[in-house]
């Protein structure tokens, strides 16, 4: 693989969920394969599992990681061509991404959307950014638009965890929060559930409004009745998101919307997910995510493994 910018970067979702489960039983025996080889994880956001559950993958494989926060401690960097760059950025990713590429044989960057500007943030200037300039490959730990390595744990922990079913029925249900959240998971889950290679039955629900990008929604079924959508649901994903159509408006905070046993009761005793943070009582309540049918520290688990098969298949293409 040459980088993971998106899930459709895999060849296959459920053979590379598979080769994850393998490699967890034994994470250390690829050791070699990233000796002397180092890693930067560039971050202009906040994170807890994104930030060591990458390290902590890296050095399973033998290569060395280092962390940089851009937020706190880089230079501000301009993305723009052609400025006139007499204002407060004083560095220009077309430096910067070529000088980390001599340091780095992986970049590996988080950059959240800013929820103001909803062309600039589809641009995935930062990303894309990297893309352009550096000369290693670039591996997306949460963009404007995509969180690719959320969603390929999240299918590995479904592997783990399915019914034996034909067809198993996942919903993406959004939650309320009291700040505006990006859609990148939202999005990444909802394309991860649709392109995958076992056909499942996707429904996303949510309140009138909150419509995710339709672009990676195409198949899914909508359901704004979140009630009726839980109904015999395997696996309930839950997430908050901000208004696409009203780009990055909190418009709805209805505590209806909370996931509780009310709504878990609908399910075929579906397994709840959700990405991490979660606020407890608000996106949540603690019922449901105490409960047994939770499986949100098995699916952080799993950002190690995620990350350590995507690094696995960059390394072998060095
Ligand atoms: C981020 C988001 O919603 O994209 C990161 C989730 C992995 N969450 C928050 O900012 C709370
Ligand atoms: N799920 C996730 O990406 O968590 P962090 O924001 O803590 O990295």
């Amino acid at each position: 693989m040459k980088q993971y910018l998106s899930i459709h970067d895999l060849p296959n979702i459920k053979e590379t969920a598979l080769e994850a489960i393998e490699l967890k039983k034994n994470p250390l025996q690829f050791q070699e394969l990233g000796k002397n080889k180092t890693i930067g994880l560039l971050f202009f956001n906040n994170s807890l599992r994104t930030r060591l559950s990458t390290q902590k993958a890296a050095l399973n494989l033998g290569m060395e990681p280092i962390v940089m926060n851009f937020g706190a401690e880089g230079w501000q960097l301009e993305f723009e061509d052609g400025t006139v760059m007499d204002q407060g950025k004083s560095e220009h990713v077309k430096e910067a991404a070529q000088v980390i590429s001599q340091y780095c044989d992986i970049i590996a960057i988080r950059a959240f959307a800013g929820l103001e500007d909803k062309a600039k943030d589809e641009a995935e200037e930062v990303l894309e950014a990297f893309k352009k300039y550096a000369t290693v490959p670039v591996l997306n730990m949460e963009s404007s638009v995509g969180h690719p390595l959320q969603a390929l744990a999240d299918a590995i922990t479904i592997e783990e965890h399915k019914p034996a079913k034909k067809k198993l029925k996942v919903v993406l249900s959004w939650a309320p929060h009291p700040r505006a959240l990006p859609h990148a998971v939202g999005n990444s889950f909802a394309e991860m559930a649709l392109a995958h290679e076992d056909g499942f039955e996707v429904v996303i629900t949510h309140p009138k409004g909150y419509e995710l990008n339709p672009e990676k929604t195409k198949g899914a079924t909508i359901e704004y009745d979140q009630d009726k959508a839980f109904k015999d649901a395997d696996f309930i994903y839950t997430k908050n998101w901000s208004s696409y159509k009203e780009y990055g408006k909190v418009a709805n905070t209805d505590t209806d919307w909370t996931i509780s046993n009310r709504q878990m009761a609908e399910t075929d005793n579906a397994k709840f997910m959700h990405c991490l943070p979660v606020r407890r009582n608000v996106v949540v309540a603690d019922e449901v995510i105490d409960s047994e049918n939770s499986i949100v520290i098995q699916q952080a688990n799993n950002r190690t493994y995620s990350a350590q098969i995507v690094l696995k298949k960059i390394l072998e293409n060095l």
